[in-house]
This record gives C-alpha cells, sequence and structure tokens, in this order.
C-alpha cells in the first residue's frame, strides 16, 4: 500500500522510473522493448497525471470548506496546447524527467513531440482562455473552466498547391490520458417545445418549458496545475449524448431507426468546433452548442451550491461567472429560467442573483462578429428562454426611459432585440444588461468599446466598464517554449523568480548593456532560428539561413490583420533588388503562418498568394542572397511555441482600431523578438513598456482612421499618385505570381485599390520606410540586442497573472486560496 501510493505521487526518480514503466506496461500493455512513439508518451501522461490527482482533490476540498467563491470562467473555446510539458514545468519535474528518460534510454523531447494538441479553440479568444486557466490556478483562486468537448476541434491546415486545404481534426483518435470521464455527472438540456403556465401549490401563477428533445450532458474533467504551487483547478468540458431512457422508449414503440436518429441528432451538438470568421447567419448548431454548455454549467454550480449549502439565496457570494465573449451570453437567461422555473424564486430574487452572478468581456468591435439570432429560431429552439428575455427587456427599457427622458431612438438601439428588417436577439445586450462588469482587453479597445458598439450602455452605467488587458502565461511562451531562454534568464537574474513573478524580469535591465550577455542571448536566439529551420526543412524542403532576419506574421487569416500589407512590401522589395542588383539589403526570411476560416475566399486568397510569391522569390537566384518568403503549415499553439523563440521582427500590422488587443504580439516580444506594428490593440501598451526606441511604429491613429474614413477614403488616388505602390499592386497583377493568369489575384488587386477596408495603401508608405530602418537597425548587432533584450526584460505587465489579478480585484473580488497540502 505504502509502495502504491509512492508509485503514485511520489516525484523522486526512481518513483517516476517505476511510475512510467507501471503505466506503460499496465495501461498500454507495452514493454519499454515494442512500446510506440504513442505508448511512450501515454505513460509519461499518466504518470504525470497521477501526481497531479492527489493535489486536485486536495484543492477541491480546501476550496469547499472554506466556502471561497469560485470562479466560473464560461468560454466555448479553450485552446489549450499539449498538456505534458507544461504540466512537468508546473509540477516541477521536468529535469527528474528528463534525467529518467535518458536512463531509459528514451528520446525525451520526441515523448514530448508525440502529444496530439487540444485545438478547442479558433484563435485569441480561445488561446486566452487557456492562459486564464493557468494564471489562475497559479495565482491561487478557485476557478473551473468551463466549456464543450468538441470532438473535432479547429481543423488541420495542409498547403496543397499554395491553397489552404482543411482536414478533420481527430484529436482524440489515440486517447486522451488528461481527461476523467463522469458518466454520473450529467445534466439533461431540453430544445425547443412550448413554455405552459401553470398555478403551483400556493395558488402562485408561474411558467414551465416542456421542451421536446431532452439531451445529456456528460462531464469530462481536466486537472489544471498551477506553477510552483499545490493549487489544482478544473477544467470541466461537456460532451452531448442521447438520454439512455429516450433510447429505450423508441425500443418500446419500435422505433428503432428514429431512436438511432435521434442519439446522432444529440451527439451532432458537441462534434465540431465552429470557426470564426463565418457567417453567423442560421447556425442553428451553434445556438445550440451555446445553450448546451451553459445550462450543463449552471446546473453543475446549481448541484454543487444545492450539496453545499441547501439553498440558493447566497448563491451569487459563491460564484462569479465570467463569460468569455456573447458565446456563452445565454447563462443570463438560463440562469434566471432555473432560479425562476425549477427553484421557484420571484423575479426580483433571480434578478438580483444573476446580475451579481455574471461579469462579460467583449472580445471583437468587428460588426460582423456582434452575435444576433433571429427571434424566430429563439422562439423555435428556446421558447421559454425568449418569454424571459422579452420581460428581462421590457423591466430595461423602462429604465432607459426614466434615464433618458423622451429619447425613443436611444430606447430603440439599446434594445435587447433589433426591430429593423427580421427581428434579432443582441447577444451583446443581453450579456450586458445582466453583468454586473463589463470589460475590454486594452485600453484602446475599452476606450473604443465605451465610445462606439457600447457607448449607450456607458451613458447608463458608467461604474460597470472596465478594462483589462490581456496577458499570456510564461510558462508556456517562455518557460516551455524557449528553455535555452529561460536558461539564460534564470541564471543572469541569479533566480527563477520571474517565472511566477514576470516584473522580475527587470532584474536584467542592468545587463542589457554587457556584451557577453548580448552575444549570448544571441546565440540562443540563433540556435532556436536553426532548430525552426531544420523543422522547416523537413515539413516544407525549404530551410531558411538562421543568419538571416526571421520575420515573422503568424496569426489567423484576416482582412484586418493586413497580411497583405505584408506581402506588398515583399513584393515592392522583390521589384527594389531585381532593379538595382547591387542594393544593400539585410537578408530575410519572412515566414507566415494562419489559418483562414475555410468560407472566407478573399483570407484563402492571400494564403495563395503568399505561396504563390514564395515559388517565384525562393527559385529566383538574383535575389536568393536577400529574400525568402515561407509559409509555416497548420500553425496552432505546438507550431506556434517554436516560432516564437526563433522570430527577430514581430509583424502586428492591424488598422489602427481592429484588433480588439492582440496576444501573440506579448509572445513574440517575450521571446525577445522586436516589433513592428500599429498603434492598435495592445501594441500600444507593449510600446509604453519596451520604450518608443525599442519598437518600430507606423500608420494611422485609430482617431486618424476615423476622419480619413469620415472625409472618404479614395484608395484609387493613392494608387494613382503613388509609383512605388503602384510598382506593387500591378506585380500582382501582372500574372507574374500565378505563370501569367491575370484574373486568380484580381479579386485581392481590385479589392485594394477600388475599396481597401482596412487601408492598406493608406498605411504602406510609412509602412514601407520603418521597415527600411529595421533593415539598417539589424546591422548593428549590439543595439539590436540590447534592444532585444530589453524587450524581453520590459514585459513583465504582459504576464496573464497580471491580468487574472485584476480581474480577481476589481471584477470579482476573489482573494488567493493556498492550496497547501502539508495545511
Ligand atoms: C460570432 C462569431 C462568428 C465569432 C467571431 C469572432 C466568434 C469568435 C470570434 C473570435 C474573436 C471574438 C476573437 O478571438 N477575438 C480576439 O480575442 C483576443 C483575446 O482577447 C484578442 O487578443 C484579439 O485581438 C481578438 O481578435
Amino acid at each position: 500500500r505504502l509502495d502504491e501510493e509512492r508509485t503514485r505521487t511520489g516525484l523522486s526518480k526512481d518513483a517516476l522510473n517505476r511510475a512510467f514503466l507501471d503505466n506503460l506496461f499496465y495501461i498500454q500493455g507495452r514493454s519499454l522493448e515494442v512500446a510506440t512513439d504513442n505508448n511512450l508518451y501515454q505513460a509519461a501522461a499518466y504518470t504525470v497525471r497521477d501526481r497531479m490527482l492527489e493535489r486536485w482533490i486536495k484543492s477541491a476540498r480546501i476550496y469547499k470548506d472554506q466556502s471561497a467563491r469560485t470562479v466560473c470562467y464560461l468560454s466555448a473555446e479553450f485552446l489549450l496546447g499539449p498538456h505534458l510539458a507544461n504540466n512537468m514545468i508546473n509540477l516541477g519535474i521536468t529535469e527528474v524527467a528528463r534525467e529518467v528518460a535518458e536512463e531509459l534510454g528514451l528520446d525525451f523531447e520526441r515523448i514530448i513531440e508525440s502529444e496530439e494538441e487540444p485545438g478547442l479553440g479558433n484563435g485569441g479568444l480561445g488561446r486566452l482562455a487557456a492562459c486564464y486557466m493557468d494564471s489562475l490556478a497559479t495565482t491561487q483562486i478557485p476557478a473551473i473552466g468551463y466549456g464543450i468537448r468538441y470532438e473535432f476541434g479547429i481543423f488541420d491546415q495542409v498547403i496543397v498547391d499554395g491553397w489552404q486545404v482543411e482536414k478533420g481534426d481527430t484529436w482524440l483518435r489515440n486517447g486522451n490520458p488528461w481527461e476523467i470521464m463522469r458518466p454520473k455527472l450529467a445534466f439533461p438540456v431540453g430544445f425547443g417545445g412550448y413554455s405552459e403556465a401553470y398555478t403551483d401549490e400556493h395558488g402562485v401563477p408561474r411558467q414551465r418549458w416542456r421542451p421536446n428533445l431532452v439531451v445529456n450532458g456528460v462531464a469530462y474533467d481536466t486537472a489544471i496545475m498551477g506553477y510552483g504551487v499545490t493549487n489544482v483547478n478544473l477544467l470541466r468540458l461537456w460532451k452531448s449524448e442521447a438520454p439512455e431512457s429516450f433510447n429505450f422508449g423508441a425500443f418500446n414503440v419500435g422505433d428503432y431507426y428514429g431512436a438511432v436518429h435521434a442519439k446522432i441528432e444529440a451527439e451532432t451538438i458537441s462534434k465540431v468546433l465552429y470557426p470564426n470568421d463565418e457567417p453567423v447567419a442560421g447556425k442553428e448548431l451553434r445556438l445550440k452548442q451555446q445553450f448546451f454548455f451553459v445550462s450543463c454549467s449552471l446546473q453543475d454550480m446549481i448541484r454543487l451550491e444545492l450539496r453545499h449549502t441547501g439553498h440558493l439565496e447566497r448563491f451569487h457570494h459563491k460564484y462569479a461567472i465570467q463569460l468569455n465573449d456573447t458565446h456563452p451570453s445565454l447563462a443570463v437567461a438560463e440562469l434566471m429560467r432555473l432560479l425562476l422555473d425549477d427553484h421557484l424564486m420571484t423575479w426580483d430574487q433571480a434578478w438580483e442573483i444573476t446580475r451579481n452572478s455574471c461579469h462579460f468581456t467583449n472580445h471583437t468591435l468587428l460588426p460582423e462578429a456582434l452575435e444576433t439570432w433571429s427571434v424566430e429560431l429563439f422562439e423555435c429552439l428556446l421558447p421559454r428562454h425568449l418569454e424571459i428575455i422579452y420581460e428581462i427587456n421590457r423591466r430595461f427599457l423602462d429604465e432607459v426611459r426614466v434615464h433618458f427622458l423622451g429619447d425613443d431612438e436611444r430606447v430603440a438601439r439599446m434594445s435587447l432585440i433589433d426591430e429593423q428588417g427580421g427581428r434579432r436577439v443582441r447577444m451583446a445586450h443581453l450579456a450586458a444588461v445582466g453583468s454586473k462588469a463589463i470589460n475590454g482587453v486594452a485600453e484602446l479597445h475599452t476606450e473604443l468599446l465605451k465610445s462606439t458598439v457600447m457607448k449607450d450602455f456607458n451613458d447608463l452605467w458608467p461604474e460597470r466598464f472596465h478594462n483589462v488587458t490581456n496577458g499570456v502565461t510564461p510558462r508556456r511562451f517562455i518557460v516551455a517554449s524557449n528553455p535555452e531562454l529561460a536558461a539564460l534568464i534564470t541564471e543572469t537574474c541569479g533566480n527563477d523568480r520571474w517565472v511566477q513573478d514576470l516584473e522580475c524580469l527587470r532584474d536584467l535591465e542592468p545587463h542589457a548593456e554587457d556584451h557577453a550577455l548580448q552575444q549570448r542571448w544571441r546565440e540562443v536566439k540563433t540556435n532556436a532560428k536553426r532548430k525552426l529551420s531544420n523543422w522547416l526543412g523537413e515539413r516544407t524542403g525549404f530551410a531558411p539561413d538562421p543568419e538571416t532576419l526571421f520575420d515573422v506574421q503568424a496569426k489567423r487569416f484576416h482582412e484586418y490583420k493586413r497580411q497583405h500589407l505584408n506581402l506588398l512590401h515583399i513584393v515592392w522589395l522583390y521589384e527594389q533588388i531585381k532593379q538595382r542588383p547591387n542594393i544593400d539589403l539585410t537578408p530575410r526570411t519572412f515566414i507566415f503562418g494562419g489559418k483562414a476560416a475555410p468560407g472566407y475566399f478573399m483570407a484563402k486568397l492571400m494564403i495563395k498568394l503568399i505561396n504563390a510569391v514564395g515559388e517565384v522569390i525562393n527559385t529566383d537566384p538574383q535575389v536568393n542572397g536577400y529574400l525568402r518568403v515561407l509559409f509555416m503549415p497548420d500553425f496552432n499553439v505546438k507550431n506556434g511555441q517554436r516560432l516564437y523563440p526563433a522570430a527577430d521582427l514581430s509583424e502586428q500590422i492591424s488598422l489602427a482600431g481592429k484588433e480588439a488587443s492582440g496576444t501573440g504580439n506579448m509572445k513574440f516580444s517575450m521571446n525577445g523578438a522586436l516589433t513592428i506594428g500599429t498603434l492598435d490593440g495592445a501594441n500600444i501598451e507593449i510600446r509604453d513598456e519596451v520604450g518608443h526606441e525599442n519598437f518600430f511604429l507606423f500608420g494611422m491613429t485609430a482617431a486618424e482612421v476615423q476622419q480619413q474614413q469620415a472625409a472618404g477614403y479614395e484608395p484609387w488616388e493613392l494608387y494613382q499618385r503613388d509609383e512605388q505602390l503602384r510598382a506593387a499592386v500591378d506585380l500582382i497583377s501582372s500574372g507574374l505570381f500565378s505563370h501569367g493568369d491575370t484574373e486568380l489575384f484580381r479579386p485581392l488587386t481590385e479589392n485594394l485599390i477600388h475599396s481597401d477596408p482596412f487601408m492598406v495603401l493608406a498605411d504602406f508608405n510609412d509602412y514601407r520606410e520603418r521597415q527600411q530602418e529595421v533593415d539598417h537597425a539589424y546591422k548593428d548587432r549590439h543595439h539590436w540586442n540590447r534592444m532585444s533584450i530589453l524587450n524581453t526584460t520590459r514585459m513583465g505587465k504582459f504576464s496573464s497573472d497580471r491580468s487574472i489579478k485584476e480581474y480577481a480585484e476589481r471584477i470579482w473580488q476573489v482573494t488567493p486560496m493556498s492550496a497547501d497540502l502539508s495545511s
């Protein structure tokens, strides 16, 4: 028994060694000699998970005993990335585990590499949720992440003939050692049917929902370990299933195929993650997904509270619900329904609880991403919720009328229902009305939120608005992805406190002038570039020269992010070199990565153009000393971790006012890349932190963008007037990059010349000039290294630990709670 315990929990080399072989044999059914990479990875994963379990149970008990307020982070996406390396880091066993592997003659890195990442998110919003889970545990805040266990996450991207092709993501095919299925932890979720009036036993008139379809949400739990603490939090993802009773019922009446069909229907709900940037309209399944996970999560919270106290009166003191964008905003209506209909509260009581439980984060101002659902669809799928929303709206609009006497237009603008052209429910309004706090994700974004999209709400409730600038976890984005840099930082600082308190990086600053450190800093960067180069060589057949400047743009493809501005500059450079073969340029490798939504034609065309330009440039011996263009296929968390350490220059070139925050910008800068960027999102705050002299700024401000657009922006005139610009655009139109086909890229060039909604042409010249400065700056190695070091040392603010502490203090009013095992 004692031995058993040590095998499962011990952190010594012996215990790990024994546990690993044990798991390999008893869970994988393999001996070392015949084990596959996946067998080895699974055995390692179980070994690590075993060590988290006891801490997990202990944390849950301590949280419960202390009646802590628990943060419930509701998010349709959690873009976690691989677990193994991070869990070892957070447990503090990376080095011992490496020794165990080496003694067994195994390749440690290869085992880590074998993990298939759970890509349960699209991009920024989903990855932020994952960083926040890491920071919640690390800062010792009791928290549960609630979401959907998609069977297929974000598609895998392959490039065929330069085009993006989507492949299904089968991340579960080898099993998922991190999750624990809880078959008994399941909740019914209704759809359709009608709302029925009845009188309860006290003679009170009430409503209840009679859905015509019920599915079951089953919990799948994953432990989230904090760094340097024994706190372990919970990520609970829901899988949809048909309730068993339903099947038997159908069997009894003999409708076998009907029963099978119903089962498939029910399982469809958690089948696949929707790519964003797809038209939202008519996506009934998406609304079903949202309601499904919101309902399961709220029922789970209510179950926990009832088990603990036997009543729900203090629910809002015990739970702080954070709505990650509008996707979970149905929580406002569903919590009201559960409290009113199931727990028989009065409206005022239920509303008091709801309004003090929920908090809402907005992540984008782009009009096409502001969710609305047709009243018709709502009525069909969630009739009782529509009733509740109408009642919330009735009371809310009365408040608006009193506050803004006679302002009928404002009432129409603020209504939860958009009455113009087919009535629609505005989910952002529902979230705002039902929340205690509303926040944007960077200072500029919050200001724009308050002055544009949510201006009316800010006029009414200014005290509800907050800014919490995003952050990223240094555990994943420095320690795990850039171990050499981490080691150098720790050595120079004399300790590794910075991993838990990123502001400690400031201790490095006095050394920024030190030539010996600069030298080693550069070696670390060059090693990372070499590693990336080898990997790219194997994958794409081309290994770039690590001595060239690595200029990287990695993010989802979208016109507002302006990958085509980057491209236009590359094409312009190409022409320059062709015209002046003796030109003195810093040799550069341009690297792109990112996925386009499957239905977003223009974004896919941008990917094709990058590959087409690469094909021409990379095979032109005349420019090869200077210029290479590469596309890294399938940019995801894992591949991102290869990219960030290797970048010299980070491209953050969105049109000012469009990128809510950005988080890739932070990951690059932390790893010592310099940024060329606009005054958009968190770029502004990054520049203020790292120092204006260590940042390549270009482009219009958000205010200038607004002015120009109001004055009537004419890209055609710019194109006519600016020779350089015209040359670049014309080279694309000429068919040079499309084997003479002048049609292929026409939609892109025509769009730029005649409409250019994201003002690529307007910022082109300034961008070009700043790129020239980059070119010169890179030649002065000392100066560049110094700037690189300062970028890293001044990134303390952008740890997600800081963001979480702000949420905890200003929004959730929760305090850290140690889950120390010895307590
Ligand atoms: C409604 C639907 C089609 C939809 C659109 C867009 C669903 C999801 C999205 C994703 C958006 C909301 C997103 O990922 N936003 C990003 O959030 C990051 C984290 O806050 C920011 O850093 C980033 O700037 C922002 O684009």
